[in-house]
């Protein structure tokens, strides 16, 4: 039914009152009279919940019916966020829900706010995959998603009256999840550990057996597409024991083992790791989880549960088994699936008796993989003992994989035998990048930058041995649904009423917002757009007083960098700057001050709990937020302020409020960034290093809208050599943050000393190139403050990156992959009703 330009469900206000009310008696069993915000949630997502399975249901009896080629993400995290906002704005019933809960005394944002975040991932990569996700749908591709139901997600961040972050768990799942479905019959038996014993009938095949079996049960996951009745699903893996204990230690009579058994199958899917990016402690000898069975016994289950469910329905068509790559692409989301290579190989070759040769084809037109960082300390490797011991079988066809590459590579004269799957070392690490890469059809990078790095520095070698046309780059994107549409409505309505097109016409084709370009020229216009920026500003304001009891004043310039504490993101550089900042400050007489940019500067991410630094990082903004905050010189220009518990429903919240985000990564360390695009795409401007997308943003947008600073990648590498071969005292190189650094090692902001591990960092060898950037990155500062007093020059920057966002959009990314990876079409779906 075509309602607005949308393709929606066909249901009145009335309609959709009455399925809530509807579901307040029969499923909550509960009375409509006396219900409560978080009831009147649980209604409404069961209501909305009853439209999704019509479409689900239509889209998947249309995939088994017409049989097309489909592609699988396999992503150990989806970092969701909320469904139900989502879920109404992609079925277009979003003001019919709106009317219907106000009819039964709610107010929609309230409601809204009752719903917890699924927060099943770390950051940008699997954010990346719930982007996907959406684009995939919306496009009407046939994708499914397949990852982990932990029962913890991402921890929640609390911080201690020291400004140390704490941190407790996420139980999620408590109050009951209305989006997902148990599929009790789905269910697979994974094992572990236990022999692996070769036949001697020359044909390679082994027989694995024994050991442990845990029970994979699927969970599924409606993911609807935007303006079409397309609702895909994403399949999360729960663990379980296999038959509530262990049989074999129950017929021996140990009671006790059967239990513990117990508990270690459902221990697999109980916590998301929480470490992205640092596998290592700051000594760089302490492993976070390189090393943790638990962790590669999460990527075994994960991988073998999702292939055996493929193989499955890969079968039920009736297909022969050489045709696999004809109906089944399969992506993996960095190296964390890699273990599906081998498992791909040992169902071929030991269930279905092809030879080596044939499986290594299938295997090698299946998979395709994406890199996601270049950092050195992020690259996964396993011990070959621990894979040896837990997935025995696997640890044979690795070593295979890793001979017959030698013997390929020597029937190739390629001279350096490096080639190999592994590290060496005691004891022996199999280097998962690698594995990947030889396992698979393509290998992407995540914007032009980084897929340059990939082929120049860590797989390098491989480019060398199967060419160049291997590689590849796919940009990331963002769906402009969320990040626009959902959480800007108000500048999604002006965008729709301006281009006057409909807003399901742009939010397809995302290109089209450049037809806002002539109207930065509009006087009218730009008065509305800077309002909304305004309104957005007062609604993070109110947001924080009610969350935090802060009061932020709102006639100030919105500074913001939210995204991972890490070392390379540099937060350090950020708040040394904003210190330097306080200083300048303080010595200005009253009429200087006058004349002063007023700033509010927001921090808030996650620091792996193990990373001290990183820490020490968020201990030292909350400390010179207090400073700042309460002096009366300064606080009526700079305001300071973390944001506790970083999340997607507050990046949400944040993201239109901004007037300058911080995207200052050193140069060639940020794969791409995706946060980056969606403050571009809310109006906000670019504060950033030429590094990942913040270089195509640019391109786009034009240069003289993002503001530029810090030393180029090719530089990087002889700084460094600088810095540990002819260090120049801080003094020397750049005696203004010399000066930051001695007052922070003074207590100004309190701390009595604990701050010098992390100042030492920068004293140090500062690996990160704070000592080199610093100075740019004051000078640019100053140059944003200059441009933001000229308001409505800055405003046409504003409008003018809005208008040129048209690229980052997931759907041209998901296209890019569909196309030229994974070979896939869509498929439409009647619309129900
Ligand atoms: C320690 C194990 C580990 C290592 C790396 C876990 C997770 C990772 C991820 C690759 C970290 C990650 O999220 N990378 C980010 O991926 C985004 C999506 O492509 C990019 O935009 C970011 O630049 C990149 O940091």
């Amino acid at each position: 039914v075509w309602r607005d330009g949308m393709r929606t469900v066909d249901k009145d206000v009335q309609a959709v009152t009455r399925s809530i009310v509807g579901h307040v008696q029969t499923s909550l069993a509960r009375q409509a009279y006396n219900l409560d915000n978080l009831g009147a949630y649980q209604a409404a997502a069961l209501s909305a919940r009853d439209d999704l399975l019509v479409n689900w249901n239509t889209t998947q009896l249309t995939f088994t019916r017409k049989q097309p080629k489909r592609a699988y993400y396999l992503s150990l995290e989806f970092l969701m966020g909320r469904t139900l906002d989502n879920a109404l704005l992609n079925l277009g019933l979003k003001d019919k829900f709106t009317d219907g809960v106000q009819k039964l005394g709610f107010n929609m944002e309230d409601v809204i706010e009752q719903e917890r975040d699924a927060a099943l991932g770390n950051g940008g990569l699997g954010r990346l995959a719930a982007c996907y996700l959406d684009s995939s749908a919306s496009q009407e591709l046939p994708v499914w998603g397949y990852g982990l139901r932990y029962k913890y997600g991402i921890f929640q961040q609390l911080i201690s009256p020291q400004g140390e972050q704490l941190e407790a768990p996420d139980p999620w799942l408590d109050n009951q999840n209305p989006w997902e479905l148990p599929r009790l019959d789905v269910t697979y038996d994974i094992r572990f550990y236990g022999r692996a014993d070769r036949l001697d009938d020359g044909t390679g095949r082994a027989v694995w057996h024994g050991g442990q079996e845990v029970l994979a049960v699927a969970y599924d996951v409606m993911i609807p597409g935007y303006d079409t009745a397309s609702t895909n699903n994403l399949r999360l893996w729960e663990s379980k024991p296999q038959r509530g204990f262990d049989l074999n230690s129950f017929n021996a009579g140990n009671y006790e083992g059967a239990v513990e058994a117990s508990n270690s199958a459902s221990a697999i899917t109980s916590v998301l790791y929480p470490n992205d990016h640092t596998t290592c402690a700051p000594n760089r000898s302490i492993p976070i989880h390189f090393g943790k069975e638990l962790r590669l016994k999460q990527q075994y289950f994960w991988t073998a549960a999702s292939l055996a469910d493929i193989m499955r329905r890969f079968k039920n068509a009736g297909k022969n088994i050489r045709e696999f790559p004809d109906f089944v692409a399969i992506q993996l989301n960095d190296t964390h699936p890699t273990l599906a290579i081998p498992e791909l190989m040992r169902i071929l070759i030991d269930d279905e008796d092809l030879t080596w040769d044939q499986a290594w084809t299938i295997v090698t037109n299946t998979f395709f993989y994406t890199n996601h960082t270049v950092l050195p300390e992020a690259l996964e490797k396993w011990p070959v003992p621990l894979i040896e011991n837990v997935l025995p079988r696997h640890m044979q066809i690795i070593y295979d994989i890793s001979m017959n590459g030698q013997v390929l590579l020597a029937s190739n004269h390629v001279s350096d035998i490096q080639l190999t799957a592994f590290v060496e070392g005691q004891p022996k690490q199999v280097r998962m990048a690698h594995l990947a890469c030889i396992g698979s059809r393509k290998v992407n990078g995540v914007a032009e930058l980084h897929s340059e790095l990939v082929q120049t520095t860590i797989l390098k070698d491989f480019v060398e041995f199967e060419g160049v046309s291997k590689f590849g780059n796919v940009t990331n994107g963002i769906t402009p649904r969320r990040w626009l549409d959902q959480c800007n409505p108000e500048l999604s309505a002006l965008i729709t009423k301006t281009l006057k097109i409909e807003k399901s016409v742009w939010l397809k084709d995302l290109t089209k917002l450049e037809g806002l370009l002539p109207f930065a020229e509009d006087k009218a216009f730009r008065a509305q757009w800077s309002a909304i920026k305004q309104r957005n500003k007062e609604r993070l304001a109110h947001h924080v007083q009610t969350t935090l009891g802060l009061i932020i004043r709102t006639d100030a310039m919105f500074d913001v960098q939210i995204k991972r504490i890490h070392e390379y993101k540099r937060q350090t550089l950020n708040i040394l700057g904003v210190i330097h900042r306080y200083f300048a400050l303080k010595k200005m007489t009253p009429e200087e001050k006058k004349k002063v940019n007023r700033r509010v500067v927001f921090f808030a991410g996650k620091a792996a709990p193990a990373y001290y630094i990183a820490k020490l990082t968020i201990r030292l903004i909350v400390n010179v937020a207090r400073v700042i905050n309460a002096d009366p010189d300064t606080k009526e220009y700079l305001q300071l302020y973390f944001l506790p518990d970083y999340s997607v429903s507050l990046a949400e919240v944040l993201i239109p409020a901004s007037d300058i985000s911080q995207h200052i990564s050193t140069a060639g360390t940020e794969a791409s960034g995706t946060s980056n695009m969606k403050f571009c795409l809310n109006g906000g401007l670019l504060l950033g290093t030429v590094d990942g997308a913040n270089i195509e943003i640019a391109e786009e947008v034009g240069e003289n809208n993002v503001f530029f600073f810090g030393h180029l990648t090719p530089a990087v590498e002889d700084l460094r050599y600088q810095h540990l071969y002819h260090p120049v005292p801080i003094e020397e190189k750049c005696p203004p943050l010399a000066f930051v650094l001695n007052q922070i090692s003074a207590g100004v902001f309190g701390g009595d000393g604990v701050y010098e591990p992390l100042l030492n960092t920068i004293r140090q060898s500062d690996y990160y190139l704070i000592t080199d950037d610093f100075d740019s990155y004051i000078a640019t500062l100053e140059m944003v403050d200059e441009a933001y007093l000229d308001k409505e020059e800055w405003i046409k920057k504003s409008i003018r990156t809005t208008a040129k966002m048209g690229k980052f959009s997931s759907d041209r990314a998901i296209n890019e992959y569909a196309e030229s990876y994974w070979n896939i079409e869509p498929v439409s779906i009647p619309t129900g009703g």
